[in-house]
């Protein structure tokens, strides 16, 4: 088998401990773990004057190779191109998006330092991995570097619309750059749907059947790849969970009260502001419920750095504050809003005594809590997954209630009907969900990938 070399903004490097590896991290580490390699990418940190050479560590038979960013570089590549252009953009947040030259150049120079450094560590066979929006020119700097291995990349977003991708003033050199590579992979069909529309109809490329496109001179292939969760360790977590005393804790103090759960990255594509609001309708107009159901909001930090982020954090202490104050009661708090991040372990825990797991972003390229909630369900008695139509999940979970979270009435119905829905039915949503979960596991997405990028014929498609 073939090296692997895998590409990510971010690096699991093992000395950095467990609490960072997450799902994904794991999956590629075990990738690597099976064929060897290398994985590369920024170290986290922004110094004043970065080394010029990668930090390497060595953990036979995969090396970690990272490089750190000056401050400026972290600006504008890291805060700036990536996550206040490309980001907003992806999740069709136009007025969120800046377009700011020196960012993009900055995201252009960061790719081409990247890929020199990585040039020398790269054998003539190995296969090469590329992950996520930070990363999208990479390939094409490593193609002028004369590097003609097989390279593929997976985008973790949405792909937008057309129209919306023809606002950045930059979208010819990134189309270009994605057939750089000999495998694109999408979440669902919408996003590869978007991108071949763009493809046909801005640049007069070819749509060739089998998933194959001809663009920009080049051949290759753009699928769909679902990602997924590691569904066993999800089950068996969940399950001993129970024991926990953060749990029981929590457990005892519902009595026989109700619990929702939203978990998430504080983020504005991710819908927390609109679900609070959709929560309050719920309340309004199903009173009932008033005394009896809270909503847990889990939202820790993500991105401080960036002002959306910290504004949609104020947004959202002052909307709790607001319902908390208008409805809550001495022994009752509706909404129970809780600004940082727990142990998997726990959230596995939190997943499996809520009844309703509320997951409506506005956008999402898939959104790996709604598997989660569900893998993490007792069999015997699952919860009810609300889940938007907007994130990728939502074309496999068809077996959720689907709802559209602009629309708060929409949500406020779903959430009571949810709450109000007999177990067999709630039986046979999870069973149909969970083959879903199934067929989209995290080894079977990484596997699906892998083949497809190893079977890509030496020298790339256009030479077959
Ligand atoms: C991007 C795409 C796509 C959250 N809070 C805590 C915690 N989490 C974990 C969740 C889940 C992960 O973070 C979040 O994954 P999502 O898929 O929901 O969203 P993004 O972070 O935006 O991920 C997304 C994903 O990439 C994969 O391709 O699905 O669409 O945006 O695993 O459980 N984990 C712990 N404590 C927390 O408080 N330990």
């Amino acid at each position: 088998m073939s090296r692997l070399v895998v590409v990510s903004n971010r690096v699991a490097v093992p000395d950095d401990g467990p609490a960072r590896a997450g799902g994904l991290a794991v999956a590629l580490r075990e990738a690597l773990q099976e064929s060897g390699g290398i994985w590369f990418g920024w170290s986290g940190k922004s110094v004043a004057r970065p080394s010029e050479e990668p930090t390497i560590t060595e953990a036979p038979p995969v090396t970690y190779a990272t490089l750190d960013l000056s401050r400026r570089d972290h600006q504008e590549y890291y805060n700036g191109f990536a996550n206040r252009t490309l980001w907003p953009l992806f999740h069709y947040r136009l007025d969120l998006a800046e377009f700011n030259r020196q960012d993009y150049a900055g995201y252009l120079r960061v790719n081409t330092h990247f890929a020199e450094k990585l040039r020398p560590l790269i054998r003539e066979s190995d296969d090469i991995w590329v992950h996520d929006y930070h990363l999208i020119p990479f390939a094409s700097e490593l193609r002028r570097l004369g590097v003609g291995n097989r390279i593929g990349f997976f985008l973790h977003t949405p792909f937008p619309a057309m129209e919306v991708f023809l606002a950045l003033p930059s979208h010819e050199r990134l189309a270009r750059s994605l057939c750089a590579y000999d495998v694109v992979g999408f979440q669902s069909m919408n996003d590869l749907r978007a991108f071949q529309d763009y493809i046909v109809h801005e640049q007069r490329g070819e749509i060739l059947g089998d998933n194959m496109l001809r663009a920009f001179g080049r051949t290759l292939r753009a699928e769909v790849y679902p990602i997924g969760i590691e569904v066993e360790t999800m089950q068996r977590t969940a399950a001993h969970a129970m024991q926990e005393s953060q749990l029981r804790r929590l457990v005892k103090h519902m009595g026989d009260r109700q619990l929702m759960i939203g978990v998430d990255r504080l983020d504005y594509s991710k819908g927390i502001p609109e679900r609070f609001r959709a929560f309050e309708r719920f309340l309004q107009k199903y009173p009932a419920n008033q005394g009896r159901v809270s909503l847990m909001q889990i939202a820790p930090v993500s991105r401080g750095e960036v002002p959306e982020y910290r504004n949609i954090r104020a947004e959202l202490e002052s909307l709790a504050g607001h319902i908390n104050g208008v409805y809550g009661e001495l022994d009752w708090m509706p909404i129970r809003y809780l600004n940082k991040g727990f142990p998997r372990d726990t959230l596995t825990g939190f997943y499996r005594v809520c009844r309703v797991g509320v997951v409506t972003p506005l956008r999402d390229g898939m959104n790996l809590v709604a598997k989660e909630y569900v893998a993490s369900q007792n069999p015997h008695e699952p919860g009810v997954l609300v889940l938007s139509r907007f994130a990728g999940a939502a074309r496999e979970l068809d077996a959720a209630l689907l709802v559209n979270p602009f629309d708060h009435e929409n949500v406020a119905d779903a959430l009571n009907r949810a709450l109000a829905m007999p177990l067999e039915e709630r039986r046979e949503r999870w069973e149909a969900m969970m083959l879903r979960v199934h067929d989209s596991s995290l080894d079977k997405w990484r596997e699906r990938f892998l083949s497809v990028l190893r079977a890509v014929p030496e020298g790339g498609y256009a030479a077959a």
